[in-house]
């Protein structure tokens, strides 16, 4: 039987080649939205990211990926199926920050937004919500320029907090939770975007007060 972590065409040199370009995409990404936070920072006195995150996936769930889509483990299917290779997160404050960081992304001219699911305004039936861009980077190499993938999926501390609970809870039950778990799990998203909206709310009420008193 074909071992979970092999590739038909497993060829070390060409996987590390392939590696190689998802983490200079990777790196270039992350900085990016290092230096938006930043000049918000600067600007604005305001930081919307609380926190990123930035991961390779492994080789084991890239073919897993594959194998869902029903397609072999061969490379070139790994760079045209699997759009999450390099993957970050960005965590924010706000909901009303998710879009705007997304707008920043999408404007910067190097940037090519492939796809967007906006699992906030259409929550998956499991109560996930995130909001999900893939976009291609340039990745410039000694004789030659990549557009790599990456994926972006942003989303609020409260959502953040919701997906890792419930993909531990999945992890451990195997996918396959008892249905009173689904069901609360359900519950608590919906309790996740009230205390989102009210959060808003409260920070707008904030900012009005402290601009009203000249102190923004
Ligand atoms: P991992 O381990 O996080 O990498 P595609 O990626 O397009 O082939 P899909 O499902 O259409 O597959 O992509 P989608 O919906 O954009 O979701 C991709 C990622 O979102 C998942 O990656 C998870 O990280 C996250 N996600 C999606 N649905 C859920 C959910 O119901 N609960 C939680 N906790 N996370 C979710 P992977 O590859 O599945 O996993």
């Amino acid at each position: 039987m074909e071992s979970i972590t092999t590739f038909r065409d497993w060829d070390v040199d060409s996987y590390e080649a392939i590696q190689l370009r998802y983490n200079a995409a990777l790196k270039l990404i992350t900085t990016r939205i290092e230096i938006l936070n930043e000049e918000l920072q600067e600007e604005h006195r305001y930081n919307p990211i609380e926190h990123v995150k930035g991961r390779i996936k492994t080789p084991e769930s890239i073919v897993k990926k594959l194998r869902r889509h029903g397609v072999e483990s061969t490379l070139d299917n790994m760079i045209e199926y699997c759009n999450d290779i390099a993957g970050i997160r960005i965590i924010c404050s706000f909901t009303s920050d998710i879009y705007k960081i997304a707008e920043m992304i999408s404007a910067q001219n190097d940037i090519t937004v492939l796809s967007v699911k906006d699992y906030i305004v259409n929550p998956k039936p499991s109560g996930y919500k995130s909001y999900h861009m893939i976009v291609t980077v340039p990745v410039y190499l000694s004789n030659r320029c990549d557009q790599v993938k990456v994926e972006i999926q942003i989303r609020t501390v409260a959502m953040d907090f919701w997906a890792s609970l419930e993909h531990k809870i999945n992890y451990k039950f195997e996918g396959n939770a008892p249905d009173r778990i689904s069901l609360e799990l359900v519950e608590c998203s919906e309790m996740v975007s009230q205390l989102d909206a009210k959060m808003l709310d409260l920070n707008n009420e904030i900012q009005a007060l402290s601009e009203q008193s000249g102190n923004p």
